[in-house]
């Protein structure tokens, strides 16, 4: 009896490893599984001023409102959806243009290393305050409650829209890499759309675990030969469609996002991509899978074990009482 529950106990184990090896040794896999692939599909292209060293760049209430960089040349503007600058005003000639976003009918705009925010009144753009803080100044995006702002580096810093302090800082991370020269970005509910510094990629990031959900392949969007990086990213909510740009591009395009190919990510989104509550990406549950595991190795031990002890009962039992020994065995007892 003894030996029969170590074989048992032997042979649960056995499956029970084995079962679980592949989830012990490869969860990062399980996080590479989960990065959906788009392609752009442009619905218009309008001009862009190509005097435009585009570093910011946002949509609100039919218009789009620019920040562009450079020493001497930085602006704010705004823009009309054909391209034309309707209105611009000159930074200092000492700072640099760096990354916009919109926050209560004020503008906040960046700057790159000069350790100032400029908040402007949307509806005259003029100047109305100011920030200050010790990091360079990227990219910024509004998700509604609190700024988002990066910095150059791999980490995003989630600031108290009042003060400008920093609430958290997130590490955006892809394939569980950190990916490094984040720069304009785009809230889009609990997304965030960034660009990163030469490359022709938009990287879609979850904002509660800062793990890349999605790239988006811009490359065609690119000019030949192209003047400079791509570096606006525009939500429009009204119409789920977005404006790119980049520093000194003749063109902005509106465009969607199309899944490239539902096989490479193991997930079906529905196509278009927007909006947060239709990208579609769902990490694994490994709990799920675990409980699940543990529960079937539970239930193969015990229908081994009762399966065993009924055909020890039922060999027990042949041996004796089929044929019962008072007629098989009588003679051999005595
Ligand atoms: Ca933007």
């Amino acid at each position: 009896m003894a030996n029969q529950f170590r074989l048992i106990w032997l042979i649960f184990s056995v499956i029970i490893v084995a079962l679980l090896s592949p989830f012990l040794s490869s969860s990062e896999v399980s996080d590479l599984a989960t990065i959906t692939q788009y392609e752009i599909e442009i619905l218009n292209t309008e001009e862009h001023d190509n005097g435009a060293f585009t570093q910011g760049f946002l949509f609100h209430q039919g218009k789009l409102y620019e920040s562009t960089g450079q020493l001497n040349e930085s602006t704010l503007r705004e823009v009309n959806l054909q391209g034309d600058v309707l209105r611009s005003v000159n930074l200092s000639s000492e700072v640099f243009g760096e990354g916009l976003t919109v926050h209560n009918n004020t503008l906040v705009q960046l700057t790159w290393k000069s350790g100032v925010a400029y908040i402007w009144d949307i509806e005259s753009l003029t100047l109305v305050g100011n920030f200050d803080y010790q990091d360079e100044g990227w990219g910024i995006c509004s998700d509604g409650n609190n700024l988002v702002m990066s910095n150059g580096s791999s980490d995003l810093t989630i600031r108290n829209p009042d003060d400008f302090s920093v609430i958290q800082t997130l590490s955006v991370t892809f394939n569980g890499s950190p990916l490094p020269e984040l720069n304009e970005l785009e809230c889009v509910g609990d997304l965030v759309y960034a660009n990163v510094w030469h490359l022709k990629s938009i990287f879609i990031i979850n904002m509660t675990s800062g793990n890349v959900v999605g790239t988006i392949d811009a490359s065609s969007l690119f000019p030949e030969p192209s003047p400079g990086v791509l570096n606006g990213v525009a939500y429009d909510s009204g119409n789920n469609t977005f404006w790119i740009t980049g520093k000194n591009w003749p063109t902005m395009y509106q465009v969607i996002f199309q899944q490239i190919d539902e096989n490479n990510s193991g997930v079906d989104t529905g196509g278009e991509v927007g909006n947060s509550d239709n990208t579609g990406f769902k990490l694994p549950s490994t709990v799920e899978e675990f409980t699940l595991i543990l529960f079937s190795g539970f239930f193969a031990l015990l229908t081994y074990m009762l399966w065993g002890n009924g055909f020890f009962s039922l060999t027990k039992s042949r041996g004796v009482d089929n044929p019962p020994a008072a007629t098989m065995y009588h003679g051999e007892q005595e």
